[in-house]
């Protein structure tokens, strides 16, 4: 049977999974309003009227790195101008920075440095704990965790358990790229597999740890190379159900060695927004990530299958450094008006999708809009 939007609209309507030719098709046709509308549907199905938003901070606590991913701004060798590695008490001011009542997540990711022992990680999440036990910690992406256990010598499981015996609340979604080999070896040739990823992720899961997913996409990436990559999470979460949210990252090329390439067009996000919406059936949410395609698209993107705009983040380094526009946080009056606007009630929550509706006073992100 040739694809098309009868039948898609039909298996939407009934709550049948897409094929991958179907997610081929949806990626490429040009009525992006029927991707939108399909899209639109199924979130509603999901989280009805509802779209999220947390008050975060990030902390980046080191920028070197050995892995030389070709898409990345951020990386650092040793003892290059412009490296840096936070010591502990630094990490320490920068959570305080980021830090005031009412702030539910630390998220905490960095380079694979070549020198930090396995104790400096596994401080910094008990250290954190210790002084913010409220605070849910998100803390290193699948990619981390698979270093951490190569420099400690502890297996995956172990070094999971430990971590989360200290503090560690889940991971965040980085890392994931893009899954198929032949492009993730010439953009991150010294990045873990594909699915060594989805390993660590299946292990995070199997102890109760749950995570994000993400992928990298307008970069050198085919279309089939994305929709493959949505049914490999759609995959592993029909296995474990430890995914929360799906965040597709759009590549900034400012500063990388990618440099030639254009940064994505606003029907691309939406689009990549809608198609992840559809072919993740078994995701809840679906996050437009505003400091990577802007306030606006991200609003916009609440019409095409988004639930979550994600953060008040405060201070993000990575998409900055590959030149993000976007500034590097919003309050949460301004978050909360994003998703008044396009028609949805607002709702604060924590990193696992709990509803929070008290304490407002202190941080930045929680400051009062002046008129
Ligand atoms: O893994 C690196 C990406 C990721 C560039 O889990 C770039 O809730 C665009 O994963 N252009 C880190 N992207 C950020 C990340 C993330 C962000 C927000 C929320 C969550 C979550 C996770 O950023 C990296 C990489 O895929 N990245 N360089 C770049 N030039």
């Amino acid at each position: 049977m040739e694809t098309g939007f009868g039948e898609i609209r039909r298996k939407v309507g009934a709550g049948e999974r897409l094929s991958f030719e179907e997610g081929v098709f949806l990626m490429n046709t040009p009525d992006i309003l029927s991707v939108g509308e399909l899209a639109n549907i199924v979130r509603r199905r999901k989280n009805q009227n509802r779209a999220y938003y947390i008050v975060n901070s990030h902390i980046n606590h080191t920028n070197i790195c050995v892995n030389k991913c070709r898409f990345c701004a951020f990386q650092r060798e040793a003892g290059e101008e412009g490296s840096y590695t936070m010591a502990l008490d630094e990490v320490m001011r920068e959570a305080e920075k980021g830090y005031a009542p009412g702030i539910s997540e630390f998220h905490v990711v960095g380079g694979l440095h070549p020198d930090m022992p396995y104790s400096y990680y596994r401080d910094m999440v008990a250290r954190l704990h210790q002084v913010y036990p409220q605070v849910h910690l998100q803390a290193f992406t699948a990619v981390e965790i698979d270093y951490l256990s190569r420099i400690s010598g502890m297996g995956l499981r172990e070094v999971l358990e430990d971590l989360k015996g200290v503090g560690l609340g889940s991971l965040p979604g980085g890392g994931a790229e893009i899954f198929a080999e032949r492009t993730r070896k010439r953009i991150c040739p010294d990045k873990i597999s594909g699915d060594r990823w989805l390993e660590v992720m299946e292990v995070a899961h199997g102890i109760g740890l749950r995570s994000n997913a993400t992928m990298l996409y307008g970069h050198i990436e085919s279309v089939e190379e994305r929709v493959g990559h949505l049914m490999r999470l759609r995959e592993l979460q029909d296995k474990t159900g430890g995914f929360m949210a799906f965040i597709p990252l759009a590549f900034h090329p400012l500063n990388t060695d990618l440099e030639d390439r254009q940064f994505t067009s606003g029907q691309l996000d939406i689009r990549m927004l809608a198609v992840s919406r559809l072919m993740l059936d078994n995701f809840d949410h679906i996050k437009a990530f505003w400091i990577m395609i802007s306030p606006a698209i991200s609003q916009l993107s609440l019409f095409f299958g988004a639930d979550d705009i994600d953060g008040t983040v405060v201070e993000e380094k990575i998409t900055n450094a590959a030149g993000a526009q976007s500034g590097k946080s919003l309050t949460v009056p301004q978050l909360e008006d994003m998703i008044r606007e396009a028609g949805m009630e607002p709702l604060r929550r924590d990193t696992l999708y709990n509803v929070i509706t008290t304490g407002r006073a202190g941080h930045p992100g929680l400051a009062a809009k002046t008129a």
